[in-house]
């Protein structure tokens, strides 16, 4: 692996942990090689005892499996069920944020409160719940209460699809993919993929397009709204992010996975005067916290609490050999990290029932015991302190400072104007060739390539061809730490029309949207963008395209499942599981297109794959019959 793009703390600490023998992701990913080439093309099915059966990609060997299924076949339920891991991890943390809000609306003594009353009323008024004379509280409850039913609704749409464009609306209700309930969706896909159901690869994806959407515009979505509700809507804050966040003479707690619930009290309740006398007892000078993956964005955008690193820094953050604790609830937690934290001294504690690791610390958090539970695990972290071994202490000091917490609220107020809230600004900026479109560069970092690369090029390349970027999930953290969220950002690498509105408006050309149940913040913006006028009536129409650079994880493949289906061209590098199945390689990245006005692209190269996505953008332009670009710019003819 080339590591000359990444950050240097994590230069620095790949190359400790080298030396000190630890086993990283890098090296579990080498010994993995070669990979499976039958899972790579999506040509192996496991779906029943016949088999498991494989393909031969060559055309040498079987062409279906004991059953009769085909290549076709194999591919399309493969994704299919990728989309479904994915939708339900959203979709189960959505459903712990519904509980924590009917938990506060019953328990006078929750932890929790309601922080946006404005938000508890707008999505009331989504639900069609009356607030007239009524206690939040009680509204919390009814909302709850609805929200459930949104998970389970068998019959009708799925209430929040409602905020879709209504040509959107209309586009899946005539194609049928206008989602349900979301366990509907979800169950739907495990029934059709088992054995001897849908044969059908096209009939396959457009079932996976409906489940993705009832993640997107559902799961997802609650999950980002009833946040906004309970921790408080986010807006644009300073921070810093990288590994040399963490301190040597303050107690550090990690808390890693994307639930903010428990971490959300864990940094309300460390640095208080009783936490911080605990901790200069051991000699510490206080408790600092620090996150990584998902639960750090959502801290950071609403707390500041600085960002530690990204899903490929989990173990280099340990190693640093100042990680007093690591929390981890769910989601992108390396099980890893159990033999890393043996060889430091930092304890390791996994805290949610959904994610345990044998042999592991397990403190269960129930959100009616938030309080003790955080105690007890700040004093765990404390007590660690002093068994810190010196010699393993070398923490890089490299951080970067950001700007994060931009919503689709916050964008019309920033680019409306101190006077109006509005979305005219940003469409007439594009109308007028100012900025050439929007892109949303997010997901995972991926050992399969080189560390950062991805990312760093294709975000900057975007920047220098004046499209406005947002970003969520590990491409976010990946560009704070390359400094890429900071307003002077827009002057390093901006082209003249970007750099004119982040000047304008003293915005980073990067715009931090949250974690990854908040790419529904990205549906937002596009359909509020859709319904400012002048771009069209669609999401589809709009001079805008998808990118996650180095995916790795099922949830990666519902979010860009959902963005194709919502119409957004979607491009990854490394491709679905697809490759051996031409007509599904063919259907997805061409034809789904006339179906849904988006489609995927794969591209390994990311500066051949923003140049795709420019294209993209300048299709639109072009359709609809937008100025010519303020500033001239050239793209390559062909890559
Ligand atoms: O949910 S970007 S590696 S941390 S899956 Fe995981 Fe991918 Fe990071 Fe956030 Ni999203
Ligand atoms: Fe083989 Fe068909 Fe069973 Fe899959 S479902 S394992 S292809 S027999």
């Amino acid at each position: 692996m080339d590591i000359s793009f990444a950050d240097k703390a994590s230069q620095k600490m790949i190359l400790k942990a080298a030396d000190e023998n630890i086993e990283t992701v890098w090296d579990r990913y080498e010994a993995q090689q070669p990979q499976c080439g039958f899972g790579t093309t999506g040509l192996c099915c496991r779906h029943c005892t016949m088999g498991p059966c494989r393909i031969d990609p060559f055309g040498e060997g079987p062409s279906v499996g004991v059953c009769g299924a085909n290549a076709d076949t194999f591919a399309a339920r493969h994704v299919a069920r990728m989309v479904a891991g994915g939708s339900a991890a959203h979709s189960d943390h959505g459903l712990g944020v519904v509980e924590t809000l009917l938990a506060i609306a019953e328990d006078d003594n929750s932890a929790y409160e309601i922080k946006n009353v404005d938000k508890l009323y707008s999505m009331a008024k989504v639900y069609d719940i009356e607030i007239k004379n009524k206690e939040p509280k009680v509204i919390a409850k009814e909302l709850a209460n609805i929200a459930f039913e949104e998970f389970g609704r068998q019959r009708g749409e799925l209430i929040l699809a409602s905020l879709a464009p209504e040509a959107r609306q209309k586009l899946w209700r005539d194609k049928g993919i206008m989602p349900r309930g979301i366990y509907r969706e979800v169950v739907e896909t495990m029934h059709r993929t088992t054995m001897g159901v849908d044969a059908d690869y096209k009939n396959i994806i457009k079932h996976s397009m409906r489940t993705a959407l009832s993640d997107g515009w559902g799961g997802s979505m609650l999950a980002t709204e009833l946040q906004d509700i309970i921790f408080g809507v986010p807006t644009p804050l300073k921070s810093s992010a990288n590994l040399g966040v963490l301190k040597e003479d303050e107690v550090n707690i990690l808390v890693h996975g994307h639930e903010p619930t428990l971490s959300d009290i864990i940094a309300d309740l460390s640095t208080s005067d009783e936490i911080n006398k605990l901790a200069e007892a051991k000699g510490a000078k206080g408790v600092n916290v620090a996150g990584i993956c998902c639960t750090a964005n959502e801290i950071l955008m609403r707390r500041g609490v600085p960002l530690a690193g990204s899903f490929l820094q989990q173990e280099l953050a340990i190693v640093t050999g100042v990680a007093d604790l690591m929390i981890v609830d769910v989601q992108c937690i390396m099980p890893s990290l159990k033999k890393v934290t043996e060889g430091y001294h930092t304890e390791l504690i996994t805290t949610s029932h959904h994610a345990k690791m044998d042999g592991v610390k397990h403190v269960a958090f129930h959100p009616e015991e938030a309080v003790k539970t955080a105690k007890e695990i700040i004093t765990i972290a404390i007590d660690n302190y002093p068994n810190r071994n010196k010699e393993q202490i070398d923490k890089p000091d490299d951080q970067e400072r950001l700007v994060a917490g931009f919503t689709a609220d916050s964008i019309s107020k920033f680019l409306g104007g101190k006077y109006r809230s509005t979305y005219r600004p940003l469409n007439d900026a594009i109308i007028s060739g100012r900025i050439r479109g929007a892109a949303g560069v997010v997901g995972c970092s991926n050992p399969n390539s080189d560390y950062e690369k991805n990312h760093i090029l294709m975000v900057k390349e975007l920047l220098k061809n004046d499209v406005i970027v947002v970003t969520t999930g590990c491409n976010a953290i990946t560009c704070a730490k390359h400094g890429l969220l900071q307003p002077e950002a827009a002057f390093k690498y901006a082209g003249e029309g970007l750099q004119e509105i982040c000047r304008t408006v003293g915005i980073p050309p990067v715009l931090h949207l949250g974690s990854c149940v908040d790419n529904s913040r990205i549906l937002t913006v596009l359909t509020n963008v859709v319904n400012e006028g002048g771009l069209g009536n669609d999401i589809s129409d709009l001079p805008a395209a998808g990118a996650a650079p180095e995916w790795m994880s099922e949830k990666a493949v519902a979010i860009g499942m959902y963005f194709v289906a919502s119409g957004v061209y979607t491009l990854i590098d490394h491709p679905l599981p697809v490759m051996g199945s031409k007509k599904l390689h063919q259907y997805l990245t061409e034809d789904i297109e006339q179906d849904v006005g988006g489609k995927w692209a794969f591209q390994e190269d990311p500066v051949k794959g923003a140049h795709m996505m420019i294209r993209h953008i300048d299709k639109k332009r072009k359709a609809l019959k937008l100025k010519p670009l303020m500033y001239e710019q050239s793209l390559p003819v062909e890559d």
